[in-house]
């Protein structure tokens, strides 16, 4: 995406701009402040979610997917071009095994991306591979399954080390489906002693992400089911160990917002796999269908990262996890990232002192109207202006499209390549 591309999509919506700024900058306190947070705030691409996802009932590609580690490379530092906010893409393993990491390096470094959290994968059996994970992979009953699950992990650590990653998340699919399959003790004890050599292998920079799930691919009990399960295994593993909260992780009507406050408050929240569901793990755009439980879970982060002195931008990891069956990957990723930016700035809207003001007065009409103060502001403007700023585009789904950039892939890739992941 050329320079001058964006900066006459910019000229061309710069006066607009400046209006709908100037109207919300009138009833915003220390708006620098804000617009600094905003730019420095960067969420990183999953290298999974660049092609066209799908379900056990049908995949519908959309043409254009990248075909290698390189090409994921380009597709995240465009959207990076774009919206100055994607600066970091997190790799799976084997999924994305980077050939020649040198050339990978340069290749990020040229795009403005750094490599976040690494991810292991013991959730599938790859060819040649000696032992099953049918029956679980950390937890499994047979030593040699949780050694060869073991060496996965710390393979995976040393490919992150190369590429500069500073973090590795453990998502396990493992757990039983049907009663009586499954000691949950001994299970939970296996999980704990072969996660604490995977632990032993950190360098000490690092951190270990615990992911946590309900349900799926097993459907009576998951090995790390939910934060409670999560937050035991972090705090018996270490001061390097987090949970990970993936927004679409939880059964029906959890109050994911009171989640993140005490995962925060222990010290024990690591990061987030942010997308949005209806139903189960759907992952579909963020915000897409309940952006007011993102607001609230922005106004958990803001109100319990300033109680801890943290550095909203580099002490969590910011992640998609995202799956992409009826939408273009790329316009997908850049709604999600828009989403969190949006939820992120009404965050830091929200009158904080009032509202502590009003929950000691057990004011709860006024504290919900301070909430919603912040919700119904349009911030819009500000997110723009934070990534003008940036020397992004105003409005990078309308430039994505008035350059018809998926055109240009299917041209330069073909209708039919299909990208490693979900
Ligand atoms: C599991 C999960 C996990 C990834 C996978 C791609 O549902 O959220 O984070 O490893 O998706
Ligand atoms: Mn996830």
């Amino acid at each position: 995406m050329d320079n001058y591309k964006i900066d006459d999509h910019n000229n061309r919506l710069l006066n607009e701009h400046k209006l709908r700024l100037d109207f919300i900058a009138e009833n915003v306190t220390g708006l620098q402040g804000i617009l600094q947070k905003l730019k420095d705030f960067q969420v990183a691409i999953p290298s999974w979610a660049l092609g066209t996802g799908g379900t056990r009932f049908g995949r519908f590609s959309g043409g254009g997917e990248p075909r290698n580690l390189e090409e994921k490379m380009e597709d995240v530092g465009l959207l990076h071009r774009l919206n100055h906010s994607s600066g970091a893409i997190s790799l799976h393993i084997p999924w994305d095994v980077p050939e020649n990491v040198q050339a990978i390096r340069t290749l990020a470094a040229q795009f403005g991306l750094r490599f976040d959290a690494v991810n292991s994968n013991t959730f599938q059996d790859q060819a040649g591979q000696q032992h099953s994970y049918k029956f679980g992979s950390l937890q499994h009953v047979d030593k040699a399954v949780r050694r060869q699950a073991i060496e996965h992990n710390i393979e995976v650590i040393e490919h992150g080390v190369q590429l500069g990653s500073e973090s590795l998340t453990v998502w396990l699919s493992d757990g039983s489906c049907f009663p009586g399959q499954l000691n949950f003790r001994k299970a939970f004890q296996r999980t704990l002693e072969s996660l604490q050599e995977i632990y032993a292998a950190l360098p000490d920079n690092w951190k270990m992400f615990v992911e946590y799930k309900a349900f799926e691919p097993n459907f009576y009990s998951m090995t790390v089911g939910d934060w409670g399960q999560s937050l035991l295994y972090a705090n018996k593993l270490g001061p390097k160990a987090y949970t990970l909260v993936d927004l679409g992780h939880h059964l029906p009507n959890a109050n994911i917002e009171q989640i993140v406050s005490l995962l925060l408050g222990e010290g024990k929240l690591g990061g987030f796999h942010f997308n949005d569901s209806k139903y189960g793990d759907d992952d579909l755009t963020v915000g897409s269908i309940n952006p007011y439980q993102l607001f609230l879970i922005f106004n958990e982060l803001v109100e319990g990262m300033d109680a801890r002195h943290m550095n909203h931008a580099n002490d969590l990891g910011w992640m998609i996890d995202a799956s992409h069956n009826v939408k273009d990957p790329l316009e997908d990723l850049l709604q999600s990232v828009e989403a969190i930016k949006i939820a992120y700035a009404q965050a830091l809207l929200v009158d904080t002192k009032a509202l502590a003001k009003a929950q000691e007065a057990n004011d709860v009409v006024q504290a919900q109207e301070i909430l919603q103060q912040a919700y119904r502001t349009d911030v819009r403007a500000l997110v723009a202006e934070a990534r003008l700023q940036l020397g992004g585009a105003l409005q990078p789904l309308a430039l994505f499209r008035e350059q018809k950039v998926r055109e240009g892939l299917v041209t330069e890739r073909g209708q039919k390549t299909v990208a490693t992941g979900l």
